[in-house]
């Protein structure tokens, strides 16, 4: 199972690249704190993007675990690209309750601007070292509670690297919403 629909919202699960996902409307950066290029899916928004995303990030920083910022999104192909600081795992407590944080707050300011789809990287799951198939039992958790909350929201992309990581997702997404 890779689609479901959940309260009305689709919600997907691809493999491929955070930086080219041309038929969405915003996609999610696992940031850093000072919202700047780094390593992993940072990189890859900021590179795409260009110059001008660093520009417009640089007075909205920084930000703590959990908060999500929205910016346009320049030379990618999306409209709005939502900055999500997740927990660094094992220093940022309770890192479950920040995780889940970060998808709140990014679905909250996808709906303040009238989003209709959003796609997400597996946040803290790279260089901030969470656990993959816990961080994704809170991510998608987290979405079904949202779900039936979205008004303009209809769907939502789960967006992995690597397919251990695609198939974990997939795993566990059977396991919550069978
Ligand atoms: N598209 C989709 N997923 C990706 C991509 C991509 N282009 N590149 C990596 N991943 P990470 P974090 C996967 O490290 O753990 C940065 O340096 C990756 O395999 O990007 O939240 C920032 O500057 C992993 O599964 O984010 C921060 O300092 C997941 O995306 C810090 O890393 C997240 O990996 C944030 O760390």
């Amino acid at each position: 199972m890779d689609r479901i629909t959940v309260s009305g919202v689709t919600l997907e699960i691809e493999r491929g690249d955070i930086a080219a996902q041309d038929d969405i409307q915003a996609v999610v950066n696992a940031a850093n704190a000072q919202l700047k290029t780094g390593g992993g899916v940072a990189g890859a928004i900021h590179r795409a993007a260009g110059p001008g995303l660093t520009e417009e990030t640089r007075p909205l920083a920084p930000i703590s675990p959990g908060e999500a910022v929205i910016t346009g999104g320049h030379n990618l192909p999306n409209e709005y690209v939502i900055h999500c600081l997740g927990p660094v795992y094992g220093r940022d407590k309770p890192e479950d309750e920040l995780l889940a944080n970060c998808y709140k707050n990014a679905l909250k300011r996808a709906e303040e601007e009238d989003v209709e789809s959003i796609a997400f990287p597996a946040i803290s799951t790279g260089a901030f070292g969470y656990p993959t198939e816990a961080a994704a039992r809170v991510a998608l958790s987290t979405i079904q509670e949202e779900a039936e909350h979205l008004e303009s929201v209809n769907t939502i992309r789960f967006v992995l690297f690597g397919e251990d990581d695609y198939n974990i997702h997939q795993k566990v997404m059977e396991e919550i919403f069978e």
